[in-house]
């Protein structure tokens, strides 16, 4: 399978060029309201949508799929709360291993169930370090993972994190203060983090304007996520798309 979007990931990285990721909830959508978010990612430029969510309780994964994929040709890469949630139809998955947690069934049990189904499907499969950072109120993920998240001023154990996730052959890593966080991810952990690895990251959880985008750039994230505040607001894209691939020109 070739590594397409990864390598587009690994492009960024190299030239400087800051992407952003709209996160569509299947469970949050209805086929309008998913219409209208795609055909604003059109005209934003967005570079990537990634659909999943931490818990899904409709089965409608398949059916945005087949939205997205008849309006658009941005990649689509999934980002799967469990084995359940994957779909061929989508251009890759993120093979998520829950780094900043203890959790075996996150880190190895659930991949040795899914790998059979994962390779049979011809999916991108991305590696990926997945770091889950407190973001002030706790999250679904912290909740269904069973674990907890770095602390939010805690940047030596970041890095830390972040350095055995490299080392271990990740070949990205999601920084995220989980969906709906109070602050996003400080800065200053970022800028740490950035300084001590070299694989693309990917920061999200409680970006809500072009300027925490734009701060989360600046201190060395590849690529920004954005959902929640997405759901509320979607002129939003167009706003905080300028403002991520503006940055990417200084
Ligand atoms: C969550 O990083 C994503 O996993 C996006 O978070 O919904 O808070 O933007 P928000």
């Amino acid at each position: 399978m070739e590594q397409t979007v990864y390598h587009s990931f690994f492009e960024a990285r190299k030239n400087n060029r800051k992407k952003f990721a709209v996160l569509i909830d299947p469970d949050k959508v209805s086929s309008d309201s998913i219409i209208n978010t795609v055909d604003l990612a059109v005209k934003a430029e967005v570079d990537y949508l990634f659909l999943g969510g931490s818990l899904l309780v409709n089965d409608t994964l398949e059916v945005c799929l087949d939205i997205i994929k008849s309006s658009c040709d941005i990649p689509v890469i999934l980002f799967p709360g469990s084995t359940m949630q994957v779909n061929a139809k989508a251009d890759a998955v993120f093979l998520l291993s829950l780094i900043s947690g203890r959790n075996p069934e996150l880190l190895i049990g659930q991949h040795v169930i899914a790998a059979p189904m994962l390779k049979q499907s011809g999916l991108e499969i991305i590696s990926t370090g997945y770091m889950l950072v407190n973001g002030g109120v706790p999250t679904t993920v912290s909740y269904i993972s069973n674990t907890n998240p770095i602390p939010a001023d805690k940047n030596d154990i970041a890095v830390c994190t972040a350095m055995a996730g490299e080392m271990l052959g990740l070949k990205i890593l999601y920084m995220d203060a989980g969906s709906g966080a109070q602050q996003p991810i400080r800065s200053s952990m970022i800028k740490a983090v950035r300084e001590n690895v070299n694989v693309p990251i990917i920061v999200g959880g409680g970006i809500t304007t072009p300027e925490k985008a734009m701060e989360s750039c600046r201190a060395g994230a590849d690529i920004i996520v954005v959902g929640n505040a997405i759901e509320k607001d979607t002129s939003l894209i167009i706003k905080i798309a300028n403002a991520i691939h503006a940055q990417a020109m200084i």
